[in-house]
Formats: structure tokens, C-alpha cells, sequence
């Protein structure tokens, strides 16, 4: 069997999983999946911070709600790292409609529709880079420092 690359990707408690108390439970599921957390911070993000992070999709119907949304309150930013991280995550989040993730999934357990689906991760290995960029310094990431020339 060929072991996956070990991976990085950014993780977001989105803010209505974090409101109703699931940021312990949803990183939790990420430790247990075999997903080492890196580096953590809860923040409440700006109005710019949402808009930039989500600039992929500003020229779509559901933007503004969305960033609305992600500036409701805090959310919880991780990175995390392990074999295949960016395609476990993703599975362990279930399909972006919570309406439509089943239970066992973080969306289907603790988000309530397409918009509050309580948890982001990153799609693929350049977006995982930029995310982790977006929210984290190399120095607050364990093991970057490390892993650089004396
Ligand atoms: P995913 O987060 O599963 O990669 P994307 O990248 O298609 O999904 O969408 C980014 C975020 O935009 C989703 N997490 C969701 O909160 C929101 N979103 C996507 N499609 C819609 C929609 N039709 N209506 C409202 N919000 C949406």
C-alpha cells in the first residue's frame, strides 16, 4: 500500500460551531483521525480579513452572507498535518450542505445548512499554502523553525 503524502491544510471552526460550544468536539475528531494540530488561535475576523479570505467567490449571489456569517462572531483557525490531511479533513467534514452531510460528519453533526456548515478546510495543496499563509506566521507553526538551516 503507498502511504499518502503527509500533508497541511487550514482548518476554520467556523462562528456557529464555535457559539454553540463544538470547537472542543470537532478539533478532538481531527486528533482522533490520526491529524496533528500544528498550530491553533481563536480570532474574530474583520470585515476585510472574511472578504480577502473568500475573494474566490465574491462575484458569487451568496458573498456578502457569507462573509456577514464569518463575522459574526469567533472562529477557531488550525493547521493541521498528516498523511493525506487536505482529503481526510474533508472527509471528516462531510459535503459543504450541512442539509446534506450525513451524521458522523462535522457538518452533519454541528452545521445547519449550505451557509452555517460549521467547518472550513482547505481544497488542495496550493490553497492549504495560502490559507496557512493567510492566518499564521512561519513562527507560529511548530516545526517550520525546526525544519529551516541553521
Ligand atoms: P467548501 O467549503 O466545501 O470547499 P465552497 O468552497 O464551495 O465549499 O464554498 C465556500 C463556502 O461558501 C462554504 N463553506 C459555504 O459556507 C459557502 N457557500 C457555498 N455555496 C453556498 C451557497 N450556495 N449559499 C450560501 N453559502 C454557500
Amino acid at each position: 500500500m503507498v502511504m499518502a503524502d503527509v500533508e497541511r491544510t487550514l482548518s476554520i471552526v467556523k462562528p456557529d460551531a464555535v457559539e454553540k460550544g463544538a470547537t472542543g468536539a470537532i478539533l478532538a475528531r481531527f486528533e482522533e483521525a490520526g491529524l496533528e494540530i500544528l498550530a491553533l488561535k481563536k480570532i474574530r475576523l474583520t470585515e476585510q480579513q472574511a472578504r480577502g479570505f473568500y475573494a474566490v467567490h465574491k462575484e458569487r449571489p451568496f458573498y456578502d452572507d457569507l462573509v456577514a456569517f464569518m463575522t459574526s462572531g469567533p472562529v477557531v483557525v488550525s493547521v493541521l498535518e498528516g498523511p493525506g490531511a487536505i482529503a481526510r479533513n474533508r472527509e471528516l467534514m462531510g459535503p459543504t450542505n450541512s442539509e446534506e452531510a450525513p451524521a458522523g460528519t462535522i457538518r452533519g453533526d454541528f452545521g445547519t445548512d449550505i451557509e452555517r456548515n460549521a467547518a472550513h478546510g482547505s481544497d488542495a495543496p496550493e490553497t492549504a499554502r495560502i490559507e496557512i499563509a493567510y492566518f499564521f506566521d512561519a513562527m507560529e507553526i511548530v516545526g517550520v523553525v525546526e525544519a529551516l538551516p541553521a
